[in-house]
């Protein structure tokens, strides 16, 4: 009986040194500035895996653009500097083009994840990045130009516009010069006038103090911006299933949380541009409509300009 005990205990005892070993550390970074709007999701995700991943993973987040630059983000996911990255298509275009294209989805995730799209893009992610997709954070959240010169159509002649790859094709066919920079160098960019304006989701602006320097919103929006988590696939292979199932969940609930989130702070950003003293410009109804229309058709042929084989079937998956 004795015996028994001892044994069971030991059995017990080496369970448990054998979990503790397994504990695995990733290390994580966001593209987006810490704290701010397109960071705070991920910041969530993170807490989220570290409390149900108790002795199992562990996430080391390192931190935002002043850790590694937005742009460079895309390559250190791929090379495994890092482990898992809070980053958009626009800034990793130079590896795969095609993830630029979740701006232009017109259905809901989970529905792509049904309809075949979302497995399309996760081979691509395979294949490209050497990433696996986990969870799209930012979802239903408009596009909008935000300017200091006024306009009364949907012309950009004569405008020079910060972008990065989700508003080139755009701004340019209405005419528009366009300078790609990172947002951290958005303000300045503003401040010194080297910019008559800028790309921007509806949210967010607060963040880094751009409404001191933006006089205008062009109304409507358009295109759904995209943040998401993405994972070195190498990484990912490696775990094992306990480890996986913790990200797995976590990553669900973010994904299904996301667009009912953006709902209020849309509604909130936008009351609190309008305090600020922002002020919309509307077109009337046909340039309102040609500045949406532009937007997506405009959209599609750079994505199918950039990925021939790729892009129009994400047209077909992604387009209503
Ligand atoms: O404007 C940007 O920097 C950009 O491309 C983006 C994408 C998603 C969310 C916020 C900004």
């Amino acid at each position: 009986m004795r015996r028994i005990f001892v044994a069971a205990a030991m059995l017990t005892l080496g369970v448990s040194a054998q979990a503790a070993a397994q504990e695995v550390t990733l290390r994580a970074v966001s593209s987006f500035a810490e704290k701010t709007t397109y960071s705070r999701g991920f910041e969530h995700f993170v807490e989220r895996v570290n409390t149900d991943g108790k002795g199992v993973i562990r996430i080391n987040y390192i931190g935002g653009p002043k850790a590694m630059p937005p742009f460079e983000v895309g390559n250190a996911l791929k090379n495994g500097v890092v482990d898992i990255a809070n980053v958009t298509g626009a800034f990793y275009t130079n590896l795969m083009p095609e993830a630029d294209a979740w701006k232009l989805t017109q259905r809901p995730m989970a529905e792509l994840r049904k309809n075949g799209g979302f497995d399309y893009m996760q081979k691509l992610y395979a294949q490209k990045l050497n990433a696996v997709f986990l969870a799209r954070l930012v979802d239903n959240n408009p596009f909008h130009l935000y300017l200091n010169k006024k306009i009364d159509k949907p012309d950009l002649t004569g405008l020079k516009l910060r972008i990065t790859p989700v508003y080139r094709d755009f701004f340019q066919k209405l005419g528009a010069t366009v300078v790609q920079t990172a947002p951290g160098e958005v303000y300045t960019a503003l401040e010194r006038s080297v910019v008559d304006g800028y790309g921007w989701p509806i949210t967010g602006i607060f963040d880094l103090g751009w409404h001191e320097r933006t006089k205008y919103r062009v109304d409507p929006g358009f295109y759904s911006a995209e943040v998401s988590v993405l994972i070195n696939k190498t990484t990912w292979d490696k775990l094992n299933d306990k480890q996986k199932a913790v990200i797995t969940k976590a990553a669900q609930d973010a994904e299904a949380a996301a667009v009912a989130d953006f709902t209020k702070l849309n509604a909130t950003d936008t009351e609190r541009q309008a305090k600020a003293g922002i002020q919309v410009i509307k077109f009337d109804a046909a340039g309102s409509k040609k500045f949406y229309d532009e937007a997506y058709a405009a959209g599609w042929e750079g994505v199918i300009r950039q990925s021939p084989e790729h892009g129009p079937k994400l047209k077909g998956f992604f387009s209503k």
